[in-house]
């Protein structure tokens, strides 16, 4: 929508509708004619301006310096932290009122959808760097929501590393590459930071979670988001609750292997972000659910661990999510820049209804965020950019600074005033007027933390036990690549005692990988970021008793694990392929929801027995195993001897099979399957038993086929496979 002239209102609103696709500037060329940034026509953008056909060119070029200029400055500073990232505009609709236990609008009216606009990232690499690192994954929304913006700036685990935010620059310092060299990019297996990590027990809850395949998530669309604090709900009679958010995705939480991710990073460091992109592209909206946790504030001290404390859960067992609501992304971004770039999120942007508690954490990132923007964004008038716009008018007395494109009126920029009549006048708390709840506080001033801050193990082990075997064997193998990639052997070492306090044969397990001891009994491990002049006694961890000892929510073994929606699988095939064998599967895996792309020697298209071409979506130059759900072989004599004869259609089974993929051949293609490695392993009869434990799908009739299929794909993974442990791929 264009600036309106002679608007009262005093910032340019962007459409109400941010769904509606335009926001304030936005701008298509189609059928216009080019110019400069100040709105000449240009004749000629192909040459600059010079003396002579060979001869210099002339600094009087002013359109040739305008575009270099803007060009020189088109990079801004990336994210400090979580510089690489995706993001896709939707909406939020809410299920029922929660005007028990807060007053925001946006919680109040289910008539209203909320725009959004949510940014998913991972945290350490740089902006180019791979989307499959090993990593915790950002999960920011914005919620435009009729009281101004409201962002939750959450990520894909609940707990975090550290308990104060003043701990963060350290162990982001410790995470990044190392300073002397720049390496490893993307990457926490190396020795700065496990050197850090075997000193801050507090963070063995977190190390769980991220040495697990929770940090490997299969798609954006299927991971968890955590708004990790404990906020505060307030209602319209002051009443105030402590509230922890939850995003439950609908397609349930799925992550890919480790060895894959790697291999990802490789054929496709863009797999997340295309994923996000094309599942929008193609109308499959990405969805979750809003949940909330709600403790009475009486109950604030009901629990074994501090509610303030940001390296501990709430367990589902004490209280259950409620599911309020449901996050729809339907519309990529028109513009990286303009919008993932620049999208500006604060945890302290809230709304009437929801306000703080004092997790030391929470309160240092209540400084931090706009502080960041201020440089990221180059200087105060960020909210100013379209995308962090509110869709509510803005008026106070803030002015200028650089970039301002507000044009206010009047002269009465203070308050009060009467030149202006008194406005822009302040809100009642009747009015929306945003009133901070009345906390008491009452206390010396000191540099210390809670005793009730001091367990660093018992959820820990919560988190571990909850685990399914594999599972578990994915934290002992991630945590052995990691500490494999440490040279420092006393930080190895540091960390085997720090892992035995969580689990012994957890330790033990990575102690035989790296070859070397566990420490005998080792002590409580001391946190060493202790005051100069504080007793290192006082910092003892301690271990409390977790009334719960397994949570199911927190095994991805439980989720739901009923559609193949969205899933790729892969069809390899080639010249005199049998036609029926690939429709009729591919027919039935796409009505069920899924993407099928038939992958050949060559691109373009194949022949089919009876003539019939069909087209190619990837030849094997271009196609990768890791890059698929499942694979599918169809029949077709000519087409299954190429096929078998292929050593890169070979391969790509081969990995499928040690990714634990579902896997299915017609059976007059079941020689490509004993072409390869597991075809010596293969099952003399394959049952519906053999699809449940296995993955592994041979029938001859394709209506059969594509049903057992189908019912393997949506098991997502078949990670028992993994028991012999040794798979070459
Ligand atoms: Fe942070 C970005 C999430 C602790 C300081 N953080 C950032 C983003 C997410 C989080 C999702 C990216 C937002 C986007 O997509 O633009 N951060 C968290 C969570 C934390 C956390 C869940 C712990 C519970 N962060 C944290 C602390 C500090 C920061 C303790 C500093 C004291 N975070 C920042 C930052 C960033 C940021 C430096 C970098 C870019 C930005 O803010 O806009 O200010």
């Amino acid at each position: 929508m264009a600036i309106k002239k002679g608007s009262d209102d005093s910032v340019p609103q962007q459409e109400n509708e941010k769904t509606s696709g335009l926001t304030a500037h936005t701008t298509d060329s189609t059928g216009e004619l080019m110019t400069t940034n100040h709105g000449l026509r240009i004749n000629d953008d192909q040459n600059s301006l010079k003396a002579g056909e060979r001869g210099a060119t002339l600094l009087e070029d002013f359109i040739l310096r305008e575009k270099i200029t803007h060009f020189d400055h088109e990079r801004i500073p990336e994210r400090v932290v979580h510089a690489r990232g995706s993001a896709a505009h939707g909406v939020f609709k809410l299920y029922e009122p929660l005007s028990s236990v807060t007053k925001a609008g946006f919680l109040n009216d289910t008539s209203i959808e909320t725009p959004v606009f949510v940014r998913f990232s991972t945290v350490a690499g740089s902006r180019g760097s791979t989307d499959l690192a090993r990593d915790v994954r950002g999960f920011a929304v914005k919620f435009y929501t009729q009281e101004g913006n409201f962002d939750l700036v959450g990520n894909n685990i609940p707990v975090f590393f550290i308990q104060d935010a003043i701990k963060f620059p350290d162990l982001v310092h410790a995470v990044k590459p190392e300073p002397d060299n720049e390496m490893p990019q993307a990457a926490s297996a190396h020795d700065t930071f496990w050197d850090f990590i075997s000193l801050m027990p507090e963070s063995a809850h977190m190390i769980m979670w991220v040495m697990s395949d929770r940090a490997l998530p299969r798609s954006y669309r299927m991971m968890e988001g955590f708004g990790v604090h404990t906020f505060r709900f307030v209602n319209a009679e002051g009443v105030s609750s402590f509230v922890k958010f939850h995003w439950k995705p609908l397609l349930g939480v799925h992550s890919v292997a480790w060895d894959e991710a790697q291999k990802i990073s490789g054929k496709d460091p863009d797999f997340h972000r295309r994923d996000l992109w094309d599942a929008i592209e193609s109308g499959n909206y990405p969805e979750w659910e809003l949940g909330v946790q709600i403790v009475p504030e009486e109950d604030e001290f009901k629990f074994e661990f501090d509610l303030l404390d940001p390296t501990k859960i709430i367990p589902e067992e004490l209280v259950p999510v409620q599911r309020i609501g449901k996050l729809t992304l339907n519309r990529n971004p028109d513009n990286f820049f303009a919008e993932t770039e620049q999208v500006a999120f604060h945890v302290g942007h809230v709304v009437p209804g929801i306000d703080f508690t004092n997790d030391p954490l929470l309160q240092g990132r209540l400084f931090s965020y706009t502080d960041t923007q201020l440089i990221r964004l180059g200087g105060p008038n960020f909210q100013e950019i379209p995308i962090n716009r509110p869709i509510v008018p803005v008026h106070n007395n803030q002015r200028d600074g650089y970039m301002r494109q507000t044009i206010n009126k009047g002269k009465a920029s203070y308050h009060p005033n009467t030149l202006g009549g008194g406005y822009p006048a302040q809100a009642k708390a009747s009015e929306g007027g945003f009133t901070s709840y009345p906390e008491r506080i009452d206390a010396r001033k000191v540099r210390a933390r809670s005793k009730s801050f001091f367990d660093h193990f018992s959820q820990a082990k919560l988190f571990f036990n909850s685990q399914s075997d594999p599972e578990k064997n994915h934290i002992v193998d991630a945590l052995s690549f990691e500490l494999g990639k440490v040279k420092t052997v006393e930080i190895r070492e540091r960390m085997l005692g720090i892992l035995s306090m969580i689990d012994k044969g957890l330790a033990a397990e990575v102690a035989f990988a790296l070859r070397i001891h566990v420490p005998q009994d080792p002590e409580l491990p001391v946190n060493h970021s202790i005051p100069a002049d504080g007793d290192p006694a006082d910092f003892d961890s301690l271990i409390f008793e977790s009334t719960v000892n397994i949570s199911d929510e927190l095994s991805m073994a439980n989720t739901p694990k009923d559609s193949i929606k969205t899933r790729k699988i892969a069809f390899l095939a080639a010249d005199g392929v049998d036609e029926r064998s690939v429709t009729t599967v591919r027919d039935a895996l796409q009505s069920a929801g899924a993407v099928v792309e038939i992958i050949a020697p060559r691109q373009n298209y194949i022949v089919a027995e009876n003539d019939v071409q069909i087209s190619v979506d990837h030849s094997f130059l271009t196609a990768a195993s890791v890059l698929y759900d499942a694979v599918y072989v169809p029949g077709g004599t000519n087409s299954v001897a190429t096929i078998e004869a292929d050593a890169d259609a070979v391969h790509f089974l081969n990995e499928a099979f040690k990714h634990c993929k579902a896997i299915a051949a017609d059976s007059a293609a079941i020689q490509v399957l004993e072409a390869t490695y597991f075809g010596k392993k293969l099952p003399a009869d394959f049952s519906d038993q053999t699809v449940l434990k296995e993955g592994l799908v041979v029938v001859d009739d394709p209506a059969v086929l594509s049903d057992k299929f189908i019912l393997a794909v949506s098991q997502h993974r078949f990670w028992e496979r993994e028991k012999p442990r040794k798979i070459p791929a």
